[in-house]
Order: structure tokens, then sequence, then C-alpha cells
């Protein structure tokens, strides 16, 4: 028995603190709650009804399933898996193996990062930034889009340190969250229009000649395309798209010069609308016009996912298409897949993810997954909202349970997850789910014989420049990519892209016949961009992650959720005002694509015309059934096809409960 969670503190990047939801992981593994055994449908779909069954007959009931779809065409079978785990053994590695295999569907896992990913692809040539354990050293960090506070941790501290050194933090973000709290400056700019902010900060960096011109003719492409483009952003244009004052840019933009090392922290808030990509874009050609690249403390970091070298060809084994190219479907639009797409998916098998909580649109969602003629399996540790949908539900590990290896998008060092305990019940890994779904359906390739072991052997191609050692990692935990100590990827140029340069001008986008040079792309729903829509719905709602809930994992843990109480609307005095709402009202949020209920909690933390509804509560633990999914929609950003959930208009009512 597992009896305690504690973090290493010789573990540079964490030095052994936990945030509060993993510090409470045994009271997730050992939830009453856990699904301990395969279970089959009894009920409607969505009712939540099983038998539990025995695995042998579990596995046959679905190979013979799949077995006959796959025999007409395999395509109608799709994976849908993301972020449960992001171990690269029970992630995609068997997995994969077993989709590849079949020709089954694609997945585009664009829920989250794909936007970014692609934004930083084609201006630095990858998802590589300055290391976390060099913010403490900044003098000035910029919080753009994130609240570390509740989702980096372990970044915030290193911030923390740099604070109590006199390093100015300053947080760009329509809310006032915990982490704006912290900051000296708080610029609540409106959703979605990070873009023109960064075109903004650009127009006076070059109308003063605050430039490194060094660096911008050593190692950049295209500053000319982009001084151009900059010069369409004059401070009053920018003011007005993004609702702030032009002197705040004129500020920005004089503080982002003169104080050195500068490093911004760039997360996800404004990549979830429709220019997600260009305005990450945007944002990262700042740190090579000011010359900020050069100092470790300075530039900027996204991710760090590719300074890992993973060896995904190994691990996912796309060879086993044999030359077939399956369709690809789309995450972040699987409502509408399961309704429209052609040939019709007959069968989804879900693992890693709550997509009837998580995924856009909802009800969408949901009257998908609840479709007659779908035959569903899920992989999970509860009945979450979209386990109550499958006609099969497979008990999994949890991290204590089983073998795992993991990279990181924070920081630099290779992790093991040595298993503590054996798994509960007839949990199995979902690396053994998979390679026994492969045998009873006949598979025989050698791959579906590797062990965890094995797999986990071969998940780096190197560690840095030094060769990958899986039994070393896995003996003393974790091991640090050979990297210089003193890592600044970008000090010297050496961008991964084509040109070798931080690429203002992109020719492979050009190529494309996409724009080339970034440029602010108003969101789907603005009052600008949607006059009429907004005249309906005229407030913006964004629902960021809770604190104490890792997306909608954590939400069934009674201590953290008594912790966050509800689901609650954080609406503006005035716009509660306007609507007769009070604090502690029951509202409902609502728009064309359905509706929401909670309670307000009036705060002047949003700014004026924007509500938030911290998220991702479990559906059915809600007063309503009903989450913040319920009102976004399925269209996507500009790069990356990604979700873009806070590109999303709606009126608030006050309602009797
Ligand atoms: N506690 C906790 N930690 C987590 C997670 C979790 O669910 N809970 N999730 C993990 C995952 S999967 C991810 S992807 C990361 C996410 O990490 P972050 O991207 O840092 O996400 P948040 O902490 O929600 O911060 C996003 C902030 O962006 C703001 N925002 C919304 N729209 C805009 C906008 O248009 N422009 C700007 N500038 N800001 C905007 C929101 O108000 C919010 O405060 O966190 C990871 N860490
Ligand atoms: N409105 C709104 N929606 C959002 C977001 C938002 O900010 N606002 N954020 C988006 C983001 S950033 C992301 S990353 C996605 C996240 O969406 P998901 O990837 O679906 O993540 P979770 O909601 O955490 O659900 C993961 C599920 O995997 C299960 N799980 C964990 N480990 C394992 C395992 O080893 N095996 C198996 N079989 N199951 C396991 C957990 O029990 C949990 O139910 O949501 C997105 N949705
Ligand atoms: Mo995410």
């Amino acid at each position: 028995m597992a009896v305690r969670v504690t973090g290493d503190p010789g573990h540079p990047p964490t030095r052994g603190s936990l945030c509060t939801k993993v510090s409470r992981y045994l009271e997730r593994t050992y939830h009453p709650d856990r699904v301990l055994t395969p279970l089959r449908r009894i009920g409607r779909k969505g009712l939540g009804k099983f038998e539990p069954v025995s695995w042998d007959r579990a596995l046959e009931e679905i190979a013979q399933r799949l077995g006959a779809i796959a025999a007409r065409d395999p395509q109608a079978i799709v994976p849908y898996s993301y972020a449960g785990t992001m171990g690269l053994v029970q992630g995609e590695a068997m997995a994969q193996r077993f989709f590849n295999r079949l020709g089954a569907s694609r997945l585009d896992r664009t829920i989250c990062a794909s936007a970014g990913g692609e934004a930083l692809q084609y201006t630095l040539g990858g998802r590589i930034g300055t290391d976390l354990e060099q913010f403490e050293n900044s003098r000035q960090i910029v919080f753009w889009g994130t609240n570390a506070v509740a989702s980096n941790l372990h970044l915030w501290s290193r911030a923390q340190e740099a604070k109590r050194r006199g390093a100015r933090l300053i947080a760009i973000d329509p809310y006032r969250s915990l982490t704006a709290d912290r900051c000296h400056e708080h610029i609540a700019l409106l959703p979605g229009t990070d873009g023109a902010l960064a075109l903004g900060i650009m127009h006076v960096l070059i109308r003063e000649g605050w430039l490194d011109r060094d660096y911008i003719e050593h190692h950049t492409l295209g500053f000319e395309a982009l001084a151009e483009r900059a010069l369409g952003y004059d401070p009053q244009r920018v003011a007005t798209i993004c609702g702030i004052g032009a002197a705040t840019i004129e500020r920005l933009a004089h503080d982002y010069w003169h104080v050195r090392p500068t490093a911004i922290r760039l997360n996800y808030g404004m990549q979830r609308a429709r220019g997600g990509g260009n305005a990450v874009r945007a944002i990262a050609c700042l740190p090579a016009l000011a010359g900020h690249w050069r100092d470790p403390a300075g530039g900027l970091l996204l991710s760090s996912s590719d300074a890992f070298e993973v060896d995904h060809a190994a691990l996912t084994r796309p060879d086993l298409l044999a030359g077939r190219t399956p369709r690809t479907i789309n995450m972040s639009a699987i409502g509408e897949a399961l309704a429209r797409a052609q040939p019709r998916i007959e069968a989804l098998v879900v693992y890693n993810s709550n997509p009837v909580a998580v995924a856009p649109q909802s009800s969408r969602v949901a009257e998908g997954f609840a479709r007659s003629d779908l035959f569903t399996v899920v992989l999970e540790h509860f009945l979450t909202d979209t386990a109550d949908y499958a006609d099969m539900v497979l008990p999994a590990t949890t991290q204590l349970e089983h073998l795992d290896v993991h990279k990181s998008y924070g920081h630099l060092y290779i992790v093991a997850n040595n298993p503590a305990i054996e798994p509960l019940g007839q949990c199995l890994p979902n690396s053994e789910i998979f390679r026994r779904l492969a045998w009873r359906m006949g598979l025989t390739d050698d791959c579906f014989a590797e062990t965890d072991e094995q797999i986990a052997a071969k998940a780096f191609v190197r560690c840095g420049a030094a060769p990958y050692d899986w039994e070393r990692v896995r003996r003393e935990g974790w091991q640090r990519l050979e990297v210089p100590p003193v890592y600044a990827p970008f000090a010297s140029g050496n961008f991964p892209t084509p040109s070798g340069r931080c690429e203002f001008f992109s020719p492979r986008l050009a190529q494309m016949g996409l724009d080339p040079v970034p440029d602010y792309v108003a969101p789907y729903e603005g009052h600008a961009s949607a006059p009429d829509l907004a005249r309906r719905f005229p407030l913006a709602i964004i629902s960021p992650p809770a604190r104490n809930f890792l997306n909608s994992t954590f939400v069934n843990v009674q201590s953290l959720r008594d912790t966050e109480s509800e689901p609650r609307l954080d609406i503006h005095p005035q716009d509660a005002a306007a609507r007769g709402i009070g604090e502690g009202d029951w509202v409902e949020v609502f728009n064309d694509r359905g509706s929401f209920t909670l309670r307000a909690r009036v705060s002047d933390r949003p700014r004026p015309g924007v509500v938030v509804a911290l998220s991702i509560w479990w559906k059915k633990l809600t007063a309503d059934g009903k989450n913040a999914n319920e009102v976004t929609h399925q269209l996507l950003t500009d790069l990356g096809r990604a979700a873009t959930f806070y590109d999303c208009l709606v009126e608030v009512r006050r309602v009797v409960r």
C-alpha cells in the first residue's frame, strides 16, 4: 500500500514541491469509486449503468466488434486520447501501434497546444525556449496568458525568487488571476487580442529604434516585412482593439527594451482564440527584435518539448500502416465528426481523455457519444462523463501502479515513473490493455510482445548530447538533458528553422498560401468582428482550469472539490448590476449553442465585458449536469487547427433554483 506522495528535493526544477492536486494523488488512487473490473453497459448510453464482466469476456467482445468493423473499413474505428497521462509508454506507444496496424483513422491531437506549437515551429523552428531554472535571474518577467500560480507552480516559484531580487512581474490577462494578483502590473486586455498587442509593442520598438540590430541582421529573417506590418499597428489603434490605454503599450515597449534581461512566460491563454497561432508568432518575434535571447534569463518559454528527442517511430511504429493513409479526425471537432464524418465513425476507443467534459460544444459531443450505432470503449480510472456513454469500460492503472518514462514541456529533465504498488483490483496499464487486445485480434507482430521496460528503453533517441540510458534514468529517477548548465538556446542564433534564423517572415507559410508575416487575426466572436452576435450575446466567456483540478482530472476527489466548492461565474460588478445579479445568485450562461447554470461571484477580477468560469467541472457533479463547454464552439485556430475555447460570446441572466 502506498502511504505518502512526496517530491524529491534533489530534483532541480521542482525542488521537491508538489502542487496541491498531486499531493492528493493517494486519494485519487485509493478512491472508493475507482473502476476495478471491466464493465459492460446495461442501461441507456449516458446513464452510467454497468455490470462487471471478466477481462476474457470484455476483450473477446471488443475484438469481435472491432474486427468486424475493420474487415469493412478500419477507418470507421477512431482513437480518442490526450493528456490523462503524458507518459511515453502509457500514452501513445502500444496504443498507436495497435491503431496503425489496424489502419484506423488517425487523430489530430489539437485540443491543447497545437496552435502555439505550430506558431513556434514556423518562427523559432520548434518548441524550445528559456530554461525554467533561469527565470530567477530575470529582471522582468511577463506572464502572458498564463496563470502560473495555478498551472505552473515550479516556474512561479522561480519568479518569486526573481521578485525577491527586485524583478518586475507583469501579467497580461483579461482576468485578474491568482498570478495577476501577485504581479506588479496587470494588463487586462480583451480576450483574443494579444496579436495586436504584440504588434503594437513592435511598432514602438521600431519607431524608437529600440532594436538589437546586430542580432536582427545575423539571426533573423524578414525584418523589413515585419516592420511594414507593425507600421499599421500604432498604439492608438492597438489600444482600441485591445481595450487598454495607448500609454500602457508605450510603457510596455519602453520597459521591454530597457529592462534586461526580460523573459516572457507565454502560455495558452491567447492560443484558444481564432488568431491564437498568429498571436504566438507575433509574441515569439519580440525577443529576437530586442536581443533578449542573448541572456540565459531572457527570451521566452512556451514549451520545452522539442528539446527532447523522442523516438516516435520506435514508439508508435507508423510503418505498421504499410503504405495506407487513413483519414485524420480532429479531436477538437469530435462532435461534428461523430455527426457527419464519412465514412461514418462506427467505433471509438477513448483513453487518457474525457471528451464529453472537455471537448467544445459539449451537447454535440454528448449527442455523438449517445448514437446507438456507435461502439465505444473507454479505458479509465473512474466513471467519468465520457465513460458513462461507453459500451465497455476497461479499468486502467494510475501512475502509482504502472511503469513509464516522461519528457517535460516546461523543464529539461527526463523522468522515470517507477511503479510503487501492484495494480489495484483487475486494473491493467493502457499498454497491457492494447497488447492483449492486439493478441486477441490475432495481430502477431513482434512489437506487441514488447514489455513496458523495453518500450521505455527506446523512448528517446538521445539525452541531449549524451546517449539515452533508461537504466540510469530508472535508477536515479530523473536526468537532465545533456545541455549546457547555463542554457541559452538562441544566444547566437542557431534556430532550428530551415534558414537557421528566427523567421519573422516564414517562407514555409508563404508556400502554403498563408500569411507569411504575423498579423492580428480577430476572434470569431468579438464585438468588432461579430457585431450582430455581440448585440445578442455581449459578454466574452473564458473557462481556464481551476487551481485544484487538472482539466477534468481530480474533480471527483472530495478534498479538492471541497476547496473549489462549486462551479462559479466571476462577473464584474457593472455587468452584474446591469442584469440584476447579486453575489451568490444562480445565473444561467447561454448562447445559441447551449447553456449552463452556476452561482455568480461578483468581483472586479474579470474586466467588464468578460465573465470567467474556472473549469473543467464534471458535468454530472454540477447542479444542472452541464459545464462551460456547453457554450463553446468547434471552430479552429488560424494555425494548428486547435480548439478556440476562449473565443466565445454569451449572455448571462439571473435564475431562481
Ligand atoms: N492546476 C492546474 N495546472 C495545470 C492544468 C490544470 O488544469 N490545472 N492544466 C495543464 C494544462 S493541460 C495546460 S495546457 C496548462 C495551461 O496553462 P496556462 O496556459 O498557463 O493556463 P492557465 O493557468 O489557465 O492560464 C491561462 C490564463 O490565460 C487567460 N486568458 C484567457 N484568454 C486570454 C487571452 O485571450 N489573452 C490572454 N493574454 N490571456 C487570456 C486566462 O484568464 C488564464 O488566467 O496548464 C497545465 N497545468
Ligand atoms: N472549456 C475548456 N475546455 C478545455 C480547456 C479549457 O481551458 N477550457 N482546456 C483544454 C486543455 S488545455 C486540455 S489539455 C484538455 C484536456 O482534456 P483531457 O486530455 O481529456 O484531460 P482530462 O480532463 O484531465 O481527462 C483525462 C482523463 O484520463 C484519465 N487518465 C489519467 N491517467 C490515465 C491512464 O494512465 N490511463 C487511462 N486509461 N486513463 C487515464 C483520467 O482519469 C481522466 O478522466 O481539455 C481542454 N478543454
Ligand atoms: Mo492542456
